[in-house]
């Protein structure tokens, strides 16, 4: 066993000692020490979210993969869960079928930068055939294609004190990831499915993939991207507006 490896699993079995015998405060106090605290840790659930969170990211440090399936395991009957947006700027984009969408890329890069469709699409094209899941319970297996987030954010120079990736949509949702999960190699700017370019009320022209989280992490309808060091400014502060609405921040499966 690696040093590595017996390092965290002292971390998890010590926090999964102490969230049973001592009490959940050992627990979080660990996760503390080791910086593995989400942002929403405050609430009802709070110390079930830093466990989890914790847990994940001491087990799979970052970058464990997300099961693919076959293509013949690509689900039949795909649900969607929303309609696109309804919002003017929205409208006018898909009226021009989406040639002058651009996605903003700020915050704490070398090179804030706009993206359309086609300056995405040159960016080495990467697909996955992975599983999403709603909190609501249902889920499908679908192919999705895109560019990596990691290649789009390299492009633009991630700066070395960044902490969190901030998503922005039509529809005002808004969510973040912390930087293991936005460099995931499964996390894609995802501008096609099954083969064809991004359905509408699956997210046109671009959504977020994430692959490793529930379903509600994945934003459809992108608009912006903003790097940051702190969740402070944004929102309400909790990293995306799910806490807001009795979900947590973080969604790993
Ligand atoms: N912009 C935006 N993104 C969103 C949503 C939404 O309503 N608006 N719904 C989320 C939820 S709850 C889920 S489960 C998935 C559903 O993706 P699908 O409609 O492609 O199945 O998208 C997520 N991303
Ligand atoms: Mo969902």
């Amino acid at each position: 066993m690696s040093v590595l490896l017996t390092r965290r699993k002292l971390i998890t079995t010590g926090l999964a000692a102490a969230a049973g015998a001592s009490g959940l405060g050992v627990a979080a106090y660990l996760a503390k020490r080791y910086n593995l605290i989400p942002p929403d840790h405050g609430g009802i659930y709070g110390v079930g979210e830093t466990l989890t969170y914790a847990a994940h990211r001491v087990l799979t440090s970052g970058h464990s993969l997300a099961r693919e399936f076959d293509r013949s395991q690509i689900s039949k009957v795909i649900p969607v869960n929303g309609k696109h947006p309804e919002v003017d700027a929205y409208q006018r984009l898909l009226a021009g079928g989406f040639a002058d969408w651009k996605l903003t890329i700020d915050g704490l890069v070398d090179r804030p930068s706009s993206f359309s469709v086609a300056d995405l699409k040159r960016f080495p094209s990467h697909s996955q055939i992975t599983h999403q899941a709603c909190e609501e319970g249902w889920s499908f297996i679908a192919e999705w294609r895109g560019a990596r987030l990691s290649d789009v954010l390299h492009s633009v120079g991630v700066q070395p004190q960044a902490k969190w990736v901030f998503f922005f949509t039509f529809d005002k949702w808004w969510d973040s990831l912390d930087i293991p999960d936005a460099l995931h190699p499964q996390t894609f700017l995802a501008y096609g499915m099954n083969g064809q370019e991004m359905p509408l009320d699956h997210g046109a022209p671009v959504r977020l993939k994430v692959a490793r989280q529930l379903g509600y992490k994945s934003l459809k309808y992108l608009s912006r991207i903003t790097v940051t060091d702190t969740m402070k400014n944004i929102g309400d502060g909790l990293g995306s507006g799910s806490p807001g609405a009795g979900y947590s921040w973080y969604a790993g499966i």
